[in-house]
């Protein structure tokens, strides 16, 4: 009989804070393709792979986070979930509070959210608030607003988000055999490089800032190395690699347009204990990047999924990779949430032809 992947919480059972009987909220996330790109082979010099995350149920790498942090919130009996969003997050919220029989509120930046993801929150039936201001004005006023009311914050602040989505670490860990030597990833709020760390550093047999004692892993090493984390922020906002907030963050790349990321102290140390770094790329270098997934790996990723790419293609031009190493990419979304700017400017309406084979073939120039 077929298998079907089962999700994070089944999956991976022992390395999760949940115990049998406790309540799971899936939708099958995770088991995402990890997609060879010859491509990228030959810009760096190195072996690359991209992290499929755009596979994931509605469409991103969000779900990990949300099947463990909407879980967890089932065992509270609250009844409504909040989170503010740069789009994916609620997109994802939305989705995983309907699995759960939960009511979902998101709070996002007015006008700066891709057309996809805002009409996910909006056919899974989320309450939307659209504030004027930043996704960092978001996040304070539901931080705050969950504090006074009984209503469960699924940012990733909420530790249960970080727990779900260390699991795609597990994941590459067990297709490639052993961790890369290099592992890049877009850099928002900085909850997945945090959570990537993590779950890198307990297949190895080991704990980080952020890892949760009840789950810190005892289990035996399923690993021998740990990779060099490097992130990878849009130049407009850029607080990690600029070492202070950013009042007015800007980048075509909506989704990490963060100026004051939520897990700082977490991502500084997953860069610094792991020896990697996190830089910045231009907007230019993001759509290029997602230009070369999109015409030469196959892939259709979003902008923000696309810094991580262009991070390493930056840093190859830049003699900063070394020849020979597994690299991973993690693209986090899929291009889907965004046509719009993917195909900018180009033309999409096409001069209809008679419906015949003759037209057709003409049309075609064969
Ligand atoms: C496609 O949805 O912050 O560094 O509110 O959607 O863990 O924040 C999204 C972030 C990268 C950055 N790629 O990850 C939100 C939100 C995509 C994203 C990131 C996001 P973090």
């Amino acid at each position: 009989m077929a298998h079907q992947w089962r999700g994070l919480i089944a999956e991976y059972p022992d390395r999760l804070p949940f115990g049998e009987g406790d309540p799971v909220v899936t939708l099958r996330e995770g088991g995402t393709p990890l997609v060879h790109a010859p491509a990228l082979d030959a810009r760096t010099g190195a072996t690359v792979y991209v992290k499929v995350e755009g596979a994931n149920p509605t469409g991103s790498f969000k779900d990990r986070g949300m099947t463990t942090a909407v879980s967890r919130v089932l065992q509270t009996g609250v009844k409504v979930v909040a989170c503010a969003s740069t789009g994916n997050t609620s997109a994802s919220a939305a989705a995983y509070a309907v699995a759960a029989g939960l009511q979902s509120a998101v709070v996002l930046p007015a006008g700066k959210i891709a057309a996809g993801k805002l009409a996910q929150a909006i056919v899974h039936g989320a309450t939307l608030v659209a504030v004027d201001g930043n996704f960092d004005d978001c996040l304070r006023i539901v931080r705050e607003l969950t504090e006074t009311h009984p209503v469960a914050l699924v940012n990733s602040v909420n530790p249960y988000r970080l727990q779900g989505q260390k699991t795609a670490a597990f994941e590459i860990v067990d297709q490639l055999g052993d961790a890369p030597d290099i592992h890049v990833l877009p850099v928002g709020n900085a909850g997945n490089i945090t959570a990537y760390w993590m779950g890198y550093s307990e297949y190895a047999g080991r704990t980080t800032l952020a890892s949760l004692d009840e789950t810190a892993t005892r289990l035996p090493a399923a690993s021998t190395k740990l990779p060099e984390m490097w992130g990878v922020q849009a130049w407009g906002a850029a607080p990690l690699v600029l070492g202070e907030p950013v009042d007015e963050p800007e980048t075509v790349a909506t989704a990490i347009r963060i100026g004051n990321p939520a897990s700082w102290k977490y991502a500084e140390a997953a860069r610094d204990d792991s020896h990697g770094w996190i830089d910045r790329v231009t907007d230019e270098r993001i759509l290029a990047a997602q230009a070369v997934l999109a015409a030469e790996v196959g892939v259709f990723v979003e902008p923000a999924s696309a810094a991580s790419v262009a991070g390493l293609i930056q840093a190859a031009e830049a003699g900063r990779v070394p020849q020979g190493a597994t690299i991973v990419c993690t693209v986090t979304g899929n291009g889907l949430k965004d046509t719009a700017t993917a195909l900018g400017g180009r033309e999409v309406d096409i001069d209809p032809i008679a419906p015949t084979v003759e037209a057709a073939v003409a049309a075609l120039a064969l």
